[in-house]
């Protein structure tokens, strides 16, 4: 779906000084303006992808001037947990969402696909309200898939929780830029705004305070879940919670918290505002995922392998098995997930009990005891595990070079911008 002007002559409306937004009159749906398609009488699966420029959506499908319930199956990055039954569909530039429509029951009739009035304040013009029409037929020729509804569709692969916001990020607007925490992409020196450590789960809290102006944030590399929603008008939606995402609306005033886990790769990624010309116009930042390298570990380490070096047995002293100490490991050992996936943990244990382990590397030879420790080994502390154990060594190198945010502080919140027409 995408919404254009055009000129008197037929060309694309494409103002190169424009700074805030283009809300086309025209809606197109596969580049056709308010096209129709025939369907049968039966369920179809409908992918929407909103490619326009500055036009959110909430769609309706309506008879006979009234909406008609469907199902949201799928979102950005795959299917749902489980269909979610919805009477609209909210769906911001970039946001990817399928849905099952059932035509069973209009036999012969029209479906009408509309978009709602002032979405997200957004600019409306005479005919921005309907967007498709769906003309039903009267044969069903074909019956493959148009059964029930499975009850779960997959488990959507959701980070492990945690609980507080890591970082947190302003959409704003200051001295006619558009801004993240007050930073333009422009601005190469301070545009990296984050070094999540590979593999780390974050929270980050996406706040729009630009006034009156709503931005589809795009994280890139990773797919998040959204935890909450508040500030505007709307709460997280029934569809959003069963999902994982990589484009969030924030609409005016909200604030939204995402969480996500930062891998499997390194390298710098950029999020961004998805209103084109906002985007276009510096709304943009990026963020480092650090390279494992300064940690002392080897490019090629995973996050996912009971074996890796960071659990492996280390070198012990009685300061190691402090309570205190002990405590604090395990708060650090349990946030790591090691038992996110049992089955093939234990699957890897087993191996090394019967193939004992593999020839050890030396990436981490350098790193022997902590600044707290005593000089003596002990082993006698048998309540803890090989694993705290390992953890406390590997402890070591994650309190030395600490991920350090350039995080700007936020642009002031500007009331007077306003977009109204
Ligand atoms: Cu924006």
């Amino acid at each position: 779906m995408s919404s254009k002007q055009y000129n008197s002559d037929g060309t694309l409306f494409d103002p190169k000084d424009e700074t805030n937004s283009l809300f086309g009159d025209v809606i197109h749906v596969n580049g056709q303006p308010w096209p129709f398609h025939k369907v049968e009488p039966r369920k179809y699966r409908l992918r929407f992808l909103n490619a326009a420029i500055s036009r959110a959506f909430k769609l309706t499908f309506e008879v006979d001037g009234k909406a008609v319930d469907f199902n949201v199956i799928g979102a950005d990055t795959g299917l749902l947990n489980e269909p979610v039954k919805s009477s609209n569909l909210e769906i911001s530039m970039a946001e990817r969402w399928e849905v099952v429509f059932d035509f069973t029951q209009f036999s012969g009739k029209n479906v009408t696909l509309k978009n709602g009035r002032d979405v997200q304040h957004d600019e409306d013009f005479a005919a921005t309200d309907k967007v498709m029409q769906f003309v039903v037929g009267k044969d069903v020729k074909d019956t493959t898939n148009n059964g029930n509804l499975p009850s779960a569709l997959r488990n959507v692969p959701f980070s492990p929780m945690k609980s507080g916001v890591d970082r947190s990020f302003k959409f704003g607007k200051s001295g006619g830029a558009w801004t993240v925490n007050g930073v333009t992409f422009a601005d190469v020196k301070n545009r990296i705004l984050a070094k999540p450590q590979r593999g780390a789960i974050e929270v980050w809290e996406l706040e729009n305070s630009s006034g009156g102006w709503s931005h589809p944030v795009h994280i890139h590399l990773v797919d998040f879940q959204i935890l909450s929603r508040t500030g505007g008008t709307r709460p997280v939606l029934p569809y959003e919670k069963e999902a994982l995402k990589d484009v969030v609306l924030l609409g005016e005033n909200e604030k939204v918290t995402v969480i996500a886990r930062y891998a499997p790769y390194d390298g710098v990624y950029m999020f961004h505002c998805h209103n084109l010309i906002h985007e276009d116009h510096d709304m943009m930042a990026a963020f480092n995922v650090t390279s494992l390298s300064d940690w002392g570990y080897p490019e090629t380490t995973k996050f996912i392998d009971p074996m890796e070096e960071k659990y492996r047995s280390k070198a012990e002293s009685t300061g190691d098995f402090e309570k205190a100490n002990i405590m604090d490991k395990m708060a650090k050992f349990e946030l790591m997930e090691a038992y996110d996936n049992v089955d093939k943990l234990e699957e890897a244990l087993e191996s090394y009990r019967v193939n004992g382990a593999p020839a050890p590397k030396t990436t981490l030879s350098t790193v022997v005891l902590s600044s707290t420790s005593s000089a003596t080994p002990t082993t006698s502390a048998a309540s803890v595990t090989p694993q705290i154990k390992a953890e406390a060594a590997a402890t070591i190198i994650t309190t030395a070079p600490k991920a350090t945010s350039t995080t700007k502080v936020d642009d002031k919140k500007s009331k007077t911008t306003s977009k109204k027409k």
